[in-house]
């Protein structure tokens, strides 16, 4: 097999090996993104910037923009199809509800880790039918988790929550609010992010750097040095000092631009996503994340048995499991204990039936010798 090569223009998948080519223009290929983490960090004026930078032409451009800066309250789905060079992605991108410092956030992962696990889940049953050709693949190959730009350290519960995520999914973290730092504290901070995630065993998405093409391998040198990635999410386009028009946020002292990498490492991000490592992010999706979650249901239930439901315990499953057994073995004992019975009832009643033939036998001889009793004494004995 031929080398994946990475070039700064085009989609990732353009670049595949051979074989692989011909799977994906076939087919296409589905690539799901999630961004997740605390309420108000620009989640979702991230996904409408990615949007918006990233398919400048897209018809219902509009449509998709309508959507409100609201909080998030459910989980939602934005889908779209980009082609470059005849091949399709079927692009989606999960916006999930950010959590806040009430007292019971420490739950805050389930819903998305079960949104994770649930696509799994719906590929692997497909995958076990008979017809596997119309496969729907929602499966999420990269998850981003938002960092509040504080400039300390995690908290516990961004920890927490990583600690889940990184262990189902490529998990890729990135400091929100890039513009309300200065570029030192930044600096410092995503330092500190970084000891952090490596002090509390935190799994994050490493990218793979070495390739043949050397100009390709300092790209990926330079964007694995990005992590985490620093992020200004806006809608606006503002006139800069110097009289561009661009996506940013103005302020007093000038403007914070979303594609310049001087400012936050947005573009670095979307690279990543989108061209250089896509396919990597589908392929450690497939061959570690999804083969993980296969090996580890199919070790804890049989072919076919449907997964736990939400929120059941599986001790409780053991327990159920378990009553049964002893309801149909208390079942079986009485059963027998009733056989037992009835067979006692059967010979009891062939016994008193013989007894009755011995007493009729008895009768029927006094009969006889009453009768004979009878005509010896001329008739004179009345019956
Ligand atoms: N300064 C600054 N503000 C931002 C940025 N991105 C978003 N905001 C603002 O932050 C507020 C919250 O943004 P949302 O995108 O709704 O945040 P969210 O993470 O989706 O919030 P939830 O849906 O509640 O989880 C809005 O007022 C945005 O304009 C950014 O990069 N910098
Ligand atoms: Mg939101």
């Amino acid at each position: 097999m031929s080398p994946i090569t990475v070039s700064s223009s085009g989609i990732g998948v353009a670049h595949l090996p051979n074989q692989r080519h011909k799977i994906v223009t076939n087919k296409g290929c589905n690539f799901t993104i999630m961004v997740c983490g605390e309420s108000g960090l620009g989640k979702t004026t991230y996904v409408n910037t990615l949007f918006t930078t990233t398919l400048k032409d897209h018809k219902d451009q509009n449509l998709r923009h309508a959507k409100q800066l609201d909080r998030t309250v459910e989980i939602e789905i934005t889908k779209t199809e980009i082609e470059e060079k005849m091949f399709k992605v079927k692009l989606a991108i999960v916006d999930t509800p950010g959590f806040g410092d009430y007292v019971n956030s420490h739950n805050s992962w389930i819903p998305i880790s079960e949104f994770i696990d649930d696509q799994h889940e719906s590929f692997m049953r497909q995958e076990q039918q008979p017809n596997r050709e119309t496969k729907i693949d929602m499966r999420v190959h990269v998850c981003l988790y938002f960092i509040r730009p504080t400039g300390h350290s995690l908290k516990a519960l961004d920890i927490e929550m990583m600690k889940r995520l990184g262990s189902r999914v490529n998990l890729i973290p990135v400091v929100a609010k890039a513009d309300t730092l200065t570029p030192k504290d930044l600096a410092e901070f995503k330092e500190r992010v970084r000891n952090d995630i490596e002090a509390n065993h935190i799994k994050v998405y490493q990218c793979p750097i070495e390739s043949e093409d050397e100009d390709v391998t300092t790209v990926n040198r330079d964007i694995t040095a990005a992590m985490p990635f620093s992020i200004i999410g806006s809608l606006q386009d503002v006139q800069t000092n110097d009289g561009r028009v661009v996506k940013g946020r103005a302020y007093s002292w000038g403007v914070a631009e979303v594609e310049n990498e001087a400012h936050c490492d947005f573009k670095k991000l979307r690279h990543l996503l989108i061209r250089s490592h896509m396919h990597d992010l589908i392929d450690t999706t497939e061959t570690v994340h999804y083969e993980n979650y296969r090996l580890n249901e199919m070790g804890s239930r049989k072919f076919g048995e449907s997964k736990l439901l939400k929120g059941e315990n599986p001790k409780h499953r053991e327990k159920e499991e378990s009553l049964r057994k002893e309801f149909t073995e208390q079942v079986k004992k009485e059963e027998n204990r009733f056989r037992q019975w009835e067979t006692q009832l059967v010979s009891e009643r062939d016994r008193l039936n013989k007894d009755l033939e011995a007493r009729h036998a008895q009768i029927k001889a006094l009969e006889t010798e009453l009768e004979a009793l009878y005509h010896r004494n001329g008739g004179s004995i009345r019956r």
